[in-house]
């Protein structure tokens, strides 16, 4: 068999999920589903898999394992890529070509719908003068606070820097875009500022079948927070965040990332012999979330498990392992 190509379209996009310029689970998802469509026409085209199907194929597996292997958590990744692969077929390489850019396609609108959607159920949560907390930068909590301005209620925000990388930053922007007043803290001011909030709203990288929510490091100690405070507290999370791998008691893996997103290299030699650990993402125990609100409707997070096997059955298959 010949060799797969493989687009440097694929290898661009992999390298921008793992150094962050592509980032957030459901922008990431959209990204992984694209880069397998621009395989797919690049396939099509490279002499040495435009008449052998099987060649075809085992270019996309190897764009996808290439895809998979850039960042371990945000299981909407995976999903994305079982999404566009299982949908591969066909006998020709014209046929692939074109179910592989269909599904890509259809991937990218179902997306960008069940943002909308959850956005609305988000939405009906929030009532005209609240003021919302938010962590890191989630497109899905977003789309909730902008649902809500286009309900026509008045809506404030407290936003948390979110270190080491500041996703804070992007989402004041984007909350100031939609006309909403934003306060931004650091992170270690949370617990100060949740007496003048309604609702925190966060959204997820993954969601494990036992309703435990895995989000931004320090996620986890704000949900505490938020319930001593009383405060509630939802996850905003489109269903490809359901971690399918969960249901067979896998747990999700969280990704540590460079010490010097924490500390330079300067300073810490300075500090004298230390070590330094940077994990992206903690787990948030289903008591301390109250609702995780998703384009089915909103679910509390012991019940998500039910979702969670209409959508994806059992388990879960790796259709870009190799052959
Ligand atoms: C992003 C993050 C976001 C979720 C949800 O982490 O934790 O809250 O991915 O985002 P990172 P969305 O910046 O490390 O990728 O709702 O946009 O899918």
């Amino acid at each position: 068999m010949t060799e797969p190509t493989r687009h440097s379209a694929v290898e661009e996009t992999a390298e921008e999920i793992a150094t962050m310029e592509i980032r957030g689970a459901a922008t990431i998802a959209s990204a992984a589903a694209e880069a397998l469509a621009d395989q797919a026409e690049a396939a099509a085209a490279a002499d040495a898999t435009a008449s052998d199907p099987e060649a075809f194929r085992a270019s996309l597996r190897t764009a996808g394992r290439t895809l998979r292997e850039t960042r371990p958590t945000a299981v909407s990744l995976p999903n994305a890529l079982r999404y566009v692969l299982q949908r591969m077929e066909g006998e020709t390489v014209d046929a692939l070509r074109r179910s592989v850019v269909d599904a890509s396609d259809a991937f990218v609108r179902q997306l960008d719908r069940a943002q909308e959607d959850l956005g609305e159920v988000g939405a009906n949560r929030l009532a005209d003068g609240d003021t919302v907390m938010t962590h890191c930068h989630s497109t899905d909590a977003l789309a909730c606070v902008e649902a809500a301005v286009e309900q026509g209620k008045s809506i404030s925000a407290v936003v948390k820097e979110t270190r080491p990388r500041q996703q804070g930053h992007i989402t004041a922007e984007a909350l100031r875009e939609m006309g909403v007043p934003v306060t931004l803290i650091v992170d270690s001011a949370a617990r100060r500022y949740l007496d003048e909030v309604d609702h925190v709203v966060v959204g997820a990288d993954s969601i494990a079948a036992d309703g435990g929510v895995i989000n931004k490091i320090g996620t986890s100690g704000l949900a505490v927070n938020a319930r001593e405070r009383g405060v509630p507290i939802m996850t905003a999370a489109q269903t490809i965040k359901l971690h399918p791998e969960t249901l067979t008691g896998h747990t999700v893996e969280i990704e540590m990332r460079s010490e010097e997103e924490v500390v330079e290299p300067g300073t810490r030699e300075a500090i004298g012999e230390i070590a330094v650990e940077n994990p992206a993402f903690d787990v948030t125990p289903p008591r301390y979330m109250d609702a995780i609100v998703t384009e089915h409707g909103q679910f509390p997070p012991e019940s998500i498990v039910a979702l969670m096997r209409e959508l994806f059955g059992e388990g879960a298959t790796e259709p870009w392992a190799e052959q």
